[in-house]
């Protein structure tokens, strides 16, 4: 093959690969992104958004809900859908059943739907109840809350009284901790015993004062478990507030920055770490191959966990899964 013939097929494929994704109508490909509320781990989602976004050449609207519920993501979605110009929204439903309806009209008017970190109906996307979002990408969300029970069982020894503190019912994601975190307890520790889970409506007070008082009424108390960053936060701080920081042992769900100066403490026992940007990224990466016509996207992504501990939190293949935002 010639030299000059070469070039010209790399310099053709180096354009290839940069050109941008264009919609059905030729124009770049718009994605709506809207997660489920403002914290660190949506932060990090987006920001692996934003990185595919710039890497593939399409367009991003980005809304984020103040607060955390339908009744706030259904008007910011609708707007969306009004605009016109989206050709999917990458979403995290803030209820598996109440996001139902406005989804699917987000659908009936041509717009594909891609759900990370929270799913609607069962989450299977292929035989379940909900059938019509592309893909879930996410966490086990039960395996994740096996994960939480192991780690708090073995840090309390294997017997005594623990407590959940959550956020909201109806959402997958907590919903799945929850269950997966009481399974293990009833199967495998039968000399603990599990109070809760509270529902702190994602508020960090609410969850501190949810545990004081639990704290107060259980002087037996050995650990709890924060199914979410608030929950997490709230919790560790009322350990820490009741002088019990060590002596009550607490497992945190998402690596924040506050989860893991409570683990250097020695209020919080373990940390697990989602993969947020991994679930950003993939999102967009999967909104451009279904718009290049690609038929064969699983339904359903699990993306892992980082386990994180005293022992390994300085271990740059660690670290790297702590929230960082900007
Ligand atoms: O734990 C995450 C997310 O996975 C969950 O669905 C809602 O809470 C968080 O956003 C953390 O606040």
């Amino acid at each position: 093959m010639s030299k000059k013939f070469t070039l010209v097929l790399v310099v053709a494929i180096l354009l290839l690969s940069v050109a941008p994704s264009l919609s059905a109508q030729n124009q770049p490909l718009k994605i709506g992104f809207l997660p489920g509320v403002v914290d660190p781990f949506y932060q990090v989602m987006q920001l692996g958004v934003e990185a595919a976004v710039r890497d593939m050449g399409v367009e991003v609207v980005i809304q984020i809900p103040p607060t955390w519920g339908v009744e706030v993501q259904t008007p910011i979605l609708d707007a969306m859908v009004a605009r016109g110009d989206l050709d999917y929204i990458i979403i995290a439903p803030t209820d598996k059943d109440q996001m139902v309806g406005p989804l699917q009209a987000a659908v009936d008017a041509g717009i594909g739907i891609i759900t990370v970190d929270t799913f609607l109906g069962d989450g299977d996307y292929v035989n379940g109840p909900v059938t019509f979002p592309i893909s879930y990408i996410g966490s086990d969300n039960v395996e994740g809350g096996r994960i939480a029970a192991r780690a708090l069982a073995e840090a309390i020894g294997g017997e005594g009284k623990v407590y959940i503190n959550s956020t909201n019912p109806n959402v997958s994601s907590v919903e799945g901790r929850e269950q997966g975190f009481a399974a293990v307890m009833a199967e495998d520790y039968p000399n603990i015993t599990v109070l809760g889970p509270d529902y702190n409506l994602d508020d960090m007070n609410t969850s501190t004062q949810q545990t004081t008082a639990v704290l107060e009424t259980n002087p037996d108390l050995r650990g709890v478990f924060g199914t979410n960053v608030f929950s997490a936060q709230g919790a560790g701080t009322a350990v820490v507030n009741a002088g019990l920081s060590g002596e009550v042992q607490v497992v945190a769900y998402d690596a924040t920055q506050f989860a893991i100066e409570m683990l250097r403490a020695g209020t919080v026992t373990m940390v697990l770490a989602q993969k947020p940007f991994d679930m950003g990224y993939m999102a967009v990466q999967f909104a451009v191959a279904d718009a290049a016509g690609v038929t064969s996207l699983p339904a359903r992504v699990e993306t892992g966990f980082a386990i994180i501990t005293q022992d390994n939190v300085d271990e740059p293949e660690i670290a790297r899964f702590i929230y960082q935002v900007p």
